[in-house]
């Protein structure tokens, strides 16, 4: 998949098999890698032994620190194209010329834990995307919910340090179920929206392929003739927004840590690309004023059915990294890399971003030449008069490093902005140097209500027991009281059943949102359900019949599905079947469906506690069992929704199942 920047990568690639042989660092061919060199051969190691020290350091200076928040992720290039031009709202040119095809990478990330900690725990997932654009890099840095904790970026460290693992003890790891964090969200309650999206399920991705994404900010978009327009940028996921369930996560954690990274990974690889369209909500300059929010209060979205969000674009990911730590650790996001065309708002959580992402980076990439790491060059030429400093890499010819200079002809000269120069968007500010906030920023609570409001039966219970579970792991009383506080003025049943669960006061007056507003497009619910890239879990309990069992993989195969055949040894069957994985090695959580195929008298327990989870976490069940048998000794009931009997049902209906996805009725 070779584009703009997969080529310009190219000339930083060096592969070993291709090279003479091995070397020090300064070209010495190396006779000896091994043993170091000592006086005698049980004697000391010499310090003369410049191949042992170079190769010593080197390796003790491999790591670099991780980064402070959204340490665990992982990352993928591919392409933007445009599907129209958007030249009446913005000039940027990767928004208005559609022959053109924008090269991207994309990182994903957990928020809390460390760069070692599992996918599939409770958090915010980032989302940010790299395009490489021929007017310079433009960052779109987002997370997989439209809002945030915190209105003003003052708060931040505040925020992360209550997130992050308890300073004395370190303790959890990538979890927010503890004390600190619940504190700062009972103190602060215009956390109240961005805790509802942290407790519902998406919070528990099934898959970073199946996820939204969103710029959360307030951006500008402004075209040729300086007309400027608020934008709110999304990712929609062409394979829908799907999640797992909690206990299948917490499952999921432990038996396969790297399941959303190897996830993505495995699709790229197989040709399976990940997509997302682009979607943009618009609001004329003129319009600021005209909702019950504030458009520059980053707690608050622009509902789609008051806002459509017009698709404009898609982005495919299609070739995973070379190597994970010259890509994807290096690269280096700021929502401060604009283009022409697209510029700020005044929401003070992205103006205190613009300071934060630069200077992270020189302390995590060691200094402020990072530009120059391959991963994040601009694939357009880039050159000014900023000089040395740790790491550079370029030979900057001449003797003139300061603008205006006369003797080399004032070059780097800027561009005009007509020729493609940025420039800001002047719009006119006035007011009192002042810390505070703004009144408009005070109502709390109506969208975390109208968030609730939108949410299907199930997803309410779901995010009820999230509620449950966090709170339950707290271990003050002041906090949990004070958290319950804060959904007594969300929804009072919420409060009430939370107060309930976890054993703490229900304030007297019911103080709830009077907000009775819905947003269908908030509840996963309205999402797209399709089978493909779904993985089905093949169960033999004793021989199948091979030959129906490869008309079965066919029709999974046709319907774009992956399978792995599990049985109690690994091994292979007739017809060149593979039996992939053990009950050992498989597991439920790691897969949306099984079939069992059961040829024994009686269903191993292994087995049984397969179909068991996969049943008790909604997953469709399709079963083929030899004459007379039953499931009667599960728990699993052949007439329950979801479970297909593939002796009297056709493997259609299983296939619409997975489809489905899950079926919610079995929790009740
Ligand atoms: Fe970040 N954030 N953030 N953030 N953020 C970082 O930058 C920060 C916020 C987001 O895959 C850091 O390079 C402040 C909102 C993503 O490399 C740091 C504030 C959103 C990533 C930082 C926020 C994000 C980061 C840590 C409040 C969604 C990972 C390492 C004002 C719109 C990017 C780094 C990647 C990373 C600061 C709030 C998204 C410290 C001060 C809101 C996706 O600079």
């Amino acid at each position: 998949m070779e584009n703009k920047k997969t080529s310009q990568l190219e000339n930083f690639t060096i592969d070993n098999e291709q090279k003479a042989g091995l070397t020090t660092n300064q070209g010495l061919k190396v006779a000896e890698d091994e043993f170091s060199l000592k006086a005698g051969l049980r004697g000391p190691t010499l310090m003369e032994d410049f191949h042992f020290r170079e190769k010593m350091t080197h390796f003790d200076h491999e790591r670099i620190p991780e980064r402070v928040v959204h340490a665990r992720g992982t990352g993928a290039h591919g392409i933007f194209q445009l599907y129209e031009s958007l030249s009446q709202y913005t000039r940027a040119d990767f928004l208005t010329d559609t022959s053109k095809t924008t090269p991207v990478f994309t990182r994903f990330s957990t928020v809390q834990g460390s760069k070692g900690s599992s996918d599939t725990v409770r958090d915010v997932r980032g989302f940010a995307v790299k395009f490489y654009t021929d007017e310079g890099n433009f960052d779109l840095v987002g997370n997989n919910m439209p809002v945030f904790f915190i209105q003003d970026a003052i708060k931040f460290p505040d925020l992360v340090h209550a997130l992050k693992p308890e300073p004395h003890n370190e303790i959890p790891q990538g979890a927010s179920a503890h004390d600190t964090f619940w504190d700062f969200i009972g103190q602060n309650p215009e956390s109240a929206h961005m805790i509802m999206w942290l407790m519902s399920d998406r919070a528990i991705p099934r898959s970073l392929r199946m996820m939204e994404g969103f710029g959360v900010h307030t951006f500008r978009l402004i075209n040729t003739l300086g007309k400027a327009h608020f934008v709110k940028f999304h990712w929609k996921p062409v394979l829908g927004m799907h999640s797992q369930v909690w206990d299948e996560a917490q499952r999921t954690a432990g038996k396969n840590p790297d399941f959303h990274r190897q996830d993505l990974y495995e699709a790229i690889e197989k040709g399976d690309y990940p997509e997302w369209e682009l979607g943009l909500q618009v609001i004329a300059e003129e319009d600021e004023f005209k909702f019950d929010f504030d458009i520059l209060d980053p707690t608050k979205l622009w509902p789609e059915e008051e806002i459509p969000v017009k698709i404009v674009g898609k982005m495919t990911l299609n070739r995973n990294v070379d190597n994970f730590f010259a890509e994807t650790e290096q690269v280096a996001f700021h929502p401060g890399h604009v283009v022409p065309g697209i510029d700020f708002s005044n929401d003070p959580l992205l103006q205190g971003r613009l300071f934060s992402y630069t200077d992270t980076q020189l302390s995590r990439l060691g200094g402020p030449n990072f530009h120059q790491i391959p991963i994040n060059q601009p694939v357009c030429p880039f050159h000014n008069n900023q000089r040395d400093g740790m790491h550079q890499m370029t030979i900057h010819h001449g003797k003139t490093s300061y603008h205006r200079n006369g003797l080399n002809n004032n070059q780097p000269e800027p561009v005009p902005a007509d020729q493609g120069g940025y420039e800001h968007y002047q719009e006119k500010v006035e007011g009192r140097k002042i810390r505070g906030r703004s009144e408009s920023f005070l109502d709390f609570y109506s969208q975390a209500k109208l968030f609730y409001n939108s949410l299907a039966p199930h997803e309410r219970r779901h995010l009820i027991s999230a509620f449950s579970f966090e709170l339950g792991k707290c271990k003050s009383d002041l906090v949990k009281n004070n958290a319950v506080v804060l959904l007594n003025h969300i929804d009072r049943r919420v409060a009430e059943e939370v107060a309930n669960n976890i054993n703490a006061e229900l304030p007297k007056e019911n103080l709830e949102s009077k907000s009775t507003k819905k947003s269908p497009a908030l509840s996963m619910v309205n999402t797209i359900y399709k089978p493909d890239t779904k993985s089905v879990a093949v169960l033999l309990n004793g021989q199948p019949d091979t030959d129906q069992l490869t008309d079965w993989l066919k029709v999974l195969t046709e319907h774009k599905l992956n399978y792995s055949i599990i049985a109690a040894k690994i091994g292979s069957l007739k017809n060149n079947l593979k039996i992939t994985e053990t009950f050992d090695t498989a597991d439920p959580s790691l897969f949306d469906a099984a079939l069992l195929i059961n040829n024994k008298s009686a269903i191993q327990p292994p087995v049984l506690e397969f179909i068991e989870t996969t049943f008790k976490h909604c997953k469709p069940l399709a079963v083929a069992l030899s004459d007379h048998q039953t499931l009667n000794q599960s728990r699993v009931s052949l007439k329950t929704e979801g479970v297909y009997d593939l002796l009297q049902t056709d493997i259609m209906k299983f296939i619409e199942g997975i489809a489905q996805d899950r079926f919610w009725i079995r929790e009740q």
